[in-house]
């Protein structure tokens, strides 16, 4: 395989597996964050997220020489625009970070370049980034045809299998023209070992959005599922476990909400552009966060019979075994519970957090041993190993399935 020099864009959970895996297949990459703590961490060999042996693969990246952080872009064979593509008020997409980090590549973009979109984005946005290329750099358009390419691969990896899953999965390659589609599809072909799929790039941004709205619409409903089994007193995972015995049934798992920056945003992106007809999409949105006010007031409601009631908060992030706190509803519940009842003692734990500011953030033993109530709310590897005749005498909340 030849050697790309390649300028990755957005240092995050996405831009830094991806840089780093590129850097040790031989490629030349040039990663960019607009923190400078982040650039300072990386060129150390070192990182500031946690995933599974991301540590090892960054810190043997750097090492080679084949991996540099910088504040700046550089020229490149290849550009990945890897930022966050957040909603703004309203739950209309924020592409501002996509904005400026097409802003920033455009003094360097050459004819014959390509540039990727991996970040999650609503329907025309890589078109979006294709034209305000073109307008920042018309030496780079001739007779009307741009002389670069643009294309969208949107990631699909699972935090906490990043690395597996970036070289396992099968892509999807949508290129604002066909001969960007067939560019793009040529590089991934280079390191992913599943199948890269060729489409155009609004299609490639639908499919993106259109999985996480799907799993975010199944979860909605063993989430409405775990609220029907509270109000008529029947244990939901008992009733999802024998539900999931039918050949043709396979309920997801109720959680306290549903966080991350992937299924709390996406979906809505859908609903924006097509907001008529997006009905079950934009349901599944509101159930999910409701679940969430639901869990806190069931902790109140348990709490009002003590006095100055203990409450141990078993995890802050927004799924097991990472540290991501983005659209966490745990976080949520419990900054709820503080807020809700000052007079309480609201103890977090967090085995993947040092410490978080505004939060008591407690070792799991000393939770344990002087809580009133615990509330299960992410169901990390410690807390499933926790010996539960620990938990006897004590009110237990399990919004996640821990305690079953
Ligand atoms: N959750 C439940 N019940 C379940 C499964 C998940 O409540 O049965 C919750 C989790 O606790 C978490 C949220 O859903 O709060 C999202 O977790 P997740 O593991 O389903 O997904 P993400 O957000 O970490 O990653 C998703 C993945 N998309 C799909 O599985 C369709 C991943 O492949 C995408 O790359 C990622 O979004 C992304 O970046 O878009």
């Amino acid at each position: 395989m030849n050697t790309q020099r390649i300028c990755v864009m957005g240092l995050g959970y996405i831009g830094l597996p991806t840089a780093s895996l590129l850097a040790t297949k031989g490629h030349k990459v040039h990663g960019v964050d607009v923190r400078s703590d982040v650039v300072d961490t990386i060129n150390r060999g070192s990182i500031h997220i946690v995933e599974p042996e991301l540590d090892v693969l960054v810190r043997s990246a750097v090492h080679s020489g084949n991996l540099v952080a910088s504040l700046e872009p550089a020229e490149a064979d290849l550009f990945v625009l890897a930022v966050p593509t957040p909603f703004a008020e309203g739950h209309v997409p924020d592409l501002s970070y996509v904005d400026a980090a097409t802003e920033s590549i455009a003094p360097y973009v050459r004819a014959g370049n390509l540039v990727i979109l991996e970040s999650t984005s609503p329907v025309g946005t890589t078109e979006r980034v294709a034209e305000r290329l073109s307008a920042l750099r018309p030496d780079l358009v001739e007779d009307g045809r741009r002389t670069f390419h643009v294309a969208h691969c949107p990631e699909r990896v699972l935090p906490g299998h990043i690395l597996r899953e970036l070289v396992d999965n099968d892509r999807i390659v949508g290129g604002v023209d066909p001969a960007s589609a067939e560019v793009a599809a040529a590089f991934y072909r280079t390191f992913v070992s599943g199948e890269v799929l060729v489409t155009n790039a609004r299609t490639a941004e639908l499919a993106k959005l259109t999985e996480n709205s799907f799993r975010d619409v199944n979860i909605a409903f063993a989430n409405e599922l775990s609220m029907v089994c509270g109000t008529l007193d029947i244990d939901v995972w008992e009733v999802i476990a024998l539900a999931n015995r039918h050949p043709r049934v396979q309920i997801l798992n109720p959680g306290p909400g549903v966080g991350g920056h992937c299924l709390a945003v996406d979906p809505w992106f859908i609903v924006s552009s097509a907001s008529d007809e997006a009905r079950l999409i934009r349901t599944a949105r509101e159930v999910n966060v409701a679940k969430e006010d639901w869990v806190v007031r069931r902790v109140l409601d348990r709490a009002e019979r003590f006095r100055k009631p203990v409450i141990a908060c078993l995890g802050l992030a927004y799924k097991p075994d990472i540290d991501d706190l983005r659209e966490s509803p745990a976080l949520h519940v419990t900054r709820s519970i503080i807020e809700a009842m000052p007079e309480a003692e609201v103890l977090a734990v967090e085995p993947n957090l040092r410490e978080l500011e505004g939060f008591d953030v407690v070792p799991l033993e000393e939770a344990i041993g002087r809580a009133d109530i615990v509330v299960g709310l992410v169901a990390h590897t410690p807390f499933k190993r926790m010996d539960r005749s620990r938990l006897q005498e004590k009110v237990v909340i399990d919004a996640c399935g821990l305690f079953r």
